[in-house]
């Protein structure tokens, strides 16, 4: 069994242009104009090894959580696990960037986007599938938990694979900045085909942050400072959007109009990361 990464990104570009949930249909759009538009652009992908040391690391409390279940344990014989990120569009980040309150655009590529981003996902498993292997999406399977203590965090980390695989690192708000920034959403697969991985073009947790602050002033929480990204008055906000427009939601001030929402910003070589605390709040 044998599958090449031109065929997964092919595979991916093609649903990307094709899939229908890559579109916000007229039947959900919260406003007629937004019927039709396109949610993301083609994705990137990244390749780690579910023997990768940097994955037994991960049920520490200081990192994931102790419920985080590794790749083996989503799925016996694990042997690559495929990161995808799925950058928004122009409109969609246009839409979003400035102001104190989520554009409709940008509440549609939370949900209606994150049904995509599961459906490609599950397009690219059945395709491994089709050719013998085995593979399986965490965040569609029933096991995948949120937990709320002791603090925010889920058992199958998408940003937390990302790294591994090569992705890209942490930002002050906490978002992976990518090549294609830091505006999209993730998801991933693991399978029982052996993928090279790729190398990791970074040493700190941090590197792809030029620590501008750009994301801090953005806020409209004030969740944002020298140490990083405080969940909890995120996640209230995050709440009180949906309580205005169930089941509708997002915020990502801290994503869009960024001098890294759509790639690397140039190295700042005064960037000072002592400040930021890998842990903030016990969050
Ligand atoms: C729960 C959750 C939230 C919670 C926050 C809780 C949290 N802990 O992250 C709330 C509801 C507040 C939230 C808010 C948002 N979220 Co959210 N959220 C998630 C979810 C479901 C799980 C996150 C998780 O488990 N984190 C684990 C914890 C422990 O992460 P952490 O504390 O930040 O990690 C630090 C430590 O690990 C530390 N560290 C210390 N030692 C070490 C050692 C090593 C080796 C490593 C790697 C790290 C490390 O480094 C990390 C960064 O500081 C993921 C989807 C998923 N299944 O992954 C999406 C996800 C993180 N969210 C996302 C987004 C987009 C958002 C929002 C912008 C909302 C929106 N869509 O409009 C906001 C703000 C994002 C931000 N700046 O953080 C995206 C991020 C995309 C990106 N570019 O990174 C994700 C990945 C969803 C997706 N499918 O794409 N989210």
């Amino acid at each position: 069994m044998n599958i090449s990464k031109t065929e997964i990104l092919e595979l991916l570009q093609d649903f990307s242009d094709n899939s229908i949930h890559n579109s916000v249909s007229g039947d959900v759009a919260l406003s007629p104009q937004y019927a039709g538009i396109r949610i993301f652009e083609w994705p990137i992908v990244g390749v780690s090894s579910a023997q990768d040391e940097i994955y037994k690391t991960y049920t520490n409390p200081e990192i994931v959580g102790e419920n985080y279940l590794n790749p083996s344990e989503w799925m016996d014989g694990a042997k690559s696990i495929i990161s995808i990120f799925n950058p928004f569009t122009e409109h969609i980040k246009d839409s979003n960037a400035g102001g104190n309150y989520p554009s409709d655009e940008w509440m549609h590529g939370r949900i209606e986007g994150q049904a995509y981003v599961t459906a490609a996902a599950q397009a690219l498993a059945e395709l491994i599938r089709s050719k013998g292997g085995k593979a399986m999406v965490p965040i569609a399977d029933e096991r995948f938990k949120i937990y709320k203590e002791p603090k925010i965090y889920s058992n199958w980390s998408e940003r937390h694979a990302a790294y591994v695989a090569g992705m890209g690192t942490f930002s002050l708000n906490r978002a992976i900045i990518t090549k294609k920034g830091i505006a999209g959403r993730f998801c991933s697969i693991i399978t029982d085909i052996e993928l090279t991985a790729d190398q990791r073009e970074y040493t700190g947790l941090y590197d792809n942050c030029i620590m501008c602050k750009a994301c801090q002033r953005a806020c409209p929480v004030d969740a944002i400072n020298e140490h990083g990204k405080s969940h909890i008055p995120c996640n209230i906000f995050l709440e009180q959007i949906k309580a205005e427009h169930p089941p509708w939601y997002g915020c990502g001030k801290c994503q869009a109009g960024m001098p890294c929402e759509s790639r690397i910003p140039p190295k700042n070589p005064k960037a000072d990361y002592s400040t930021i605390k890998n842990i903030y709040d016990g969050n």
